[in-house]
């Protein structure tokens, strides 16, 4: 079937792209598009074009697949151009995602119209390049320079109300988006027509506008490089001729597209993609997900909780007594307080997802429940005697999971009736907010089990990642290593400001010892007292030395650097000198570069060695366990992508 294809209604004709699965703009749609204007142009009983597309949405953008290949005719911009300037108007009718090349090519035409819960937007900066097709040149003579700012340097989409509110859509739909488009583009012909967008007037503000959307732009960026390039695109497209904004754009996109950043950013496109939809699973049909029991209301028990009813999955909350289920709901209230103060729910939706929740001490209550997660202390005693009781409280194909962070998964599963359907389940800290979730199959675990457990993933718009059973999976087994590393440049007498002023410098929000302090340095050090009860041979860290000097971090006002009181900003310690003294044997001088260096290839390392072990099925599964657990700089790539490189 061809990609394109032309049909008729009156003297009004529909263009209707069909490329699945997202409708890019692969070299034999745009010839396909190219070829309908001609045709269309040339048809003297047409007097306006609607362009639709069939699936799940409109085109999503310029075919990424194609970016590592030699460009071939007819080219985007040129494509748009040519809508642009066709002898009929079109009309594009948005469902979906408009996005990137996608809008580029709805902004070539002279119409925009979209149905309810459409979005459209320039994601391009997330892949590391700026719009190569007028998507920064357009924009602002459509929205207004401000308007497009934030479009194109935040690269997130918006809805499409908020479109038609901007400028960036001319009408919103609810209802038959072919009809309604059809309508409009009849209604429109009995006007005069507005002008091309290349031809609307763009207002240029002065300096002072720039110096600030610099400051900002730079801030959020966190050293990716795209969004201040868009910025200077912008800039000139407010200032420039349109030809001369054009072929800076075009200049900068060619540049970005071979670019470090863009290479890792498409890395990590590709492998978050993937994530969702092992391989190995497609055989796979998972449960139906249509209720859920979470046992422990602590801090992950209520942002897991948290996570389902943010994906509309009623919960049952099981606390050990009244108390702690009281405070458990407390904990659940605070988590959509604080969303409702940030503008992510509304009253009425934090409501909604408060009355979705049902506590009780009663496990009779998981009767019917899918799927049962547990999250209580981390005690193999305390988690036995839970999963105990799951055992005869719940149906026998209901899912039950562990959240455990460094126990066993085997001991915990150990006799339970039905081993198929137990399964690890490891959230990060805030689990409503952090995307990762390892996926942790003991050996009886199924398919159905493990693919129910990657359907969850997907409905709590998590990156879910399979990994084997070792001590702290593969993130915080990473971690491990990487503070391990940290540890030993200490000793070698690199300062630990130094290491982590490296670390944000290479793009972390935060280095390894301030991280620490903000966490606490005690749950690290009982595990490791844990090990050493058990008879297991750890060596002292430095941490050792601080937990025992009472120094946890920021809660007990200092940990590897001092706090003043009421305040979060790391002071270099000369009581942690002195605790240390004995244990630095070096005068190591390293630059910022080097120690950044040294510690992803710590990290590297650790990541190979866990390949080997069959752990991790491949290192994209680590890069997207170091970015979306543990704040890897995501335009690096992850730690095996940025090693590779190296
Ligand atoms: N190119 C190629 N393949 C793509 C693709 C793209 N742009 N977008 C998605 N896919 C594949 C994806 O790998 C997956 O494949 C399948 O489609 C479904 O994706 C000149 C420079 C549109 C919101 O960044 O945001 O335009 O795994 O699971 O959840 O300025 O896809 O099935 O084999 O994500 O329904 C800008 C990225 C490009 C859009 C749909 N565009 N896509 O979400 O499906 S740069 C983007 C999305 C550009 C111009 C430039 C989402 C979606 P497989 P999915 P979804
Ligand atoms: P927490 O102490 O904040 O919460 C544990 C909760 O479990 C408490 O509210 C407690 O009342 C409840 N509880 C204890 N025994 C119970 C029982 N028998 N029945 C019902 N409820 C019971 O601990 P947390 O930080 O939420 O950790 C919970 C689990 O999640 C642990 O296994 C931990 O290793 C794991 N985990 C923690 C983090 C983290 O960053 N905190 C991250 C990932 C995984």
């Amino acid at each position: 079937m061809s990609v394109v294809t032309i049909s008729r209604n009156g003297d009004i004709a529909v263009v209707t792209v069909d490329n699945p699965p997202v409708n890019a703009l692969s070299q034999a749609l745009r010839r396909g598009l190219w070829d309908a204007v001609e045709t269309l142009d040339a048809d003297p009983q047409v007097r306006a074009v609607v362009l639709i597309c069939a699936g799940r949405t409109f085109i999503a953008g310029a075919d990424v697949t194609e970016f590592g290949k030699p460009p071939l005719e007819p080219h985007l911009p040129d494509l748009v151009d040519r809508i642009e300037a066709a002898a009929k108007p079109w009309v594009a009718a948005i469902h979906g995602s408009a996005l990137g090349g996608g809008f580029e090519v709805a902004m070539g035409c002279r119409f925009r119209v979209a149905v309810e819960g459409a979005s459209v937007g320039l994601p391009e900066v997330s892949l590391g390049i700026v719009p190569g097709a007028s998507g920064t040149v357009r924009t602002p003579r459509l929205a207004g320079v401000e308007a497009a700012v934030d479009l194109v340097t935040s690269g997130k989409p918006v809805k499409a109300a908020k479109a038609l509110s901007l400028g960036l859509v001319d009408a919103v739909f609810a209802g038959d988006l072919q009809a309604n488009a059809l309508a409009f583009a009849r209604d429109a012909l009995t006007r005069e027509l507005p002008p091309p967008v290349l031809a609307r007037p763009v207002a240029a503000p002065d300096a002072a506008f720039w110096d600030e959307k610099r400051k900002a732009v730079a801030k959020a960026a966190k050293g990716a490089e795209a969004p201040l390039r868009a910025l200077d695109c912008l800039r000139k497209a407010a200032e420039a001729p349109f030809a001369e904004a054009m072929a800076f754009e075009r200049q900068t996109f060619l540049d970005l597209r071979a670019s470090d950043q863009a290479a890792a950013l498409r890395h990590v496109f590709f492998a978050e993609r993937a994530a969702p939809r092992p391989a190995h699973l497609k055989g796979a049909d998972p449960l139906p997900l249509r209720s859920a029991g979470v046992i422990g209301g602590g801090t992950m028990g209520a942002g897991i909780a948290a996570a389902l009813r943010d994906a509309g999955i009623p919960v049952t909350l099981i606390e050990r007594d009244d108390e702690a289920l009281a405070r458990g709901m407390a904990n659940l209230r605070g988590i959509f307080d604080g969303a409702v103060k940030r503008g992510k729910l509304s009253e009425a939706q934090a409501e909604a997802h408060m009355a979705g929740v049902t506590a009780t001490t009663d496990y009779a209550a998981l009767s019917d429940a899918d799927l049962v997660i547990e999250a209580v202390f981390e005690e193999i005693g305390v988690k036995r005697a839970v999963f105990d009781r799951l055992a005869t409280a719940c149906r026998a194909d209901a899912v039950l999971a562990t959240n455990t962070s460094y126990l066993d998964p085997r001991l915990i599963a150990e006799g339970l009736p039905h081993p198929d359907r137990f399964i690890g389940l490891h959230f990060f800290s805030p689990a409503n907010v952090m995307r990762l979730l390892e996926i942790v199959p003991v050996p009886e675990t199924s398919d159905r089990t493990l693919a129910t457990g990657f359907a969850l993933g997907r409905m709590l718009n998590k990156v879910p990642v399979q990994s084997g059973i070792c001590e702290g999976f593969i993130g915080n087994r990473i971690l491990k290593r990487y503070r391990a590393g940290a540890e030993t440049l200490v000793r070698q007498g690199v300062a630990i400001a130094d290491i982590d002023a490296a670390m944000r410098a290479y793009g972390f929000a935060m280095g390894p010892f301030e991280a620490q302090d903000l966490g606490g340095l005690d749950i690290a050090f009982l595990q490791r007292e844990g090990a050493r009860a058990a008879g297991q041979d750890v060596p002292e860290t430095l941490g050792d030395i601080l937990v025992r000097a009472n120094r946890k971090g920021q809660k007990t006002g200092g940990g590897w650097y001092d706090y003043a009181p009421g305040e979060r900003r790391p002071q270099p310690s000369a009581a942690v000198a002195e605790l240390l003294a004995d244990r630095i044997t070096g005068r190591t001088q390293m630059d910022p570069e080097a120690i950044a260096r040294h510690l992803v290839g710590e990290m590297a390392a650790e990541g190979r060695a866990i390949l080997d072990e069959g752990i991790a099925a491949s290192p994209a599964d680590i890069d997207l366990v170091e970015i979306h657990g543990y704040g890897f700089p995501r335009w690096r790539g992850g730690p095996m992508f940025a090693a590779s490189r190296a």
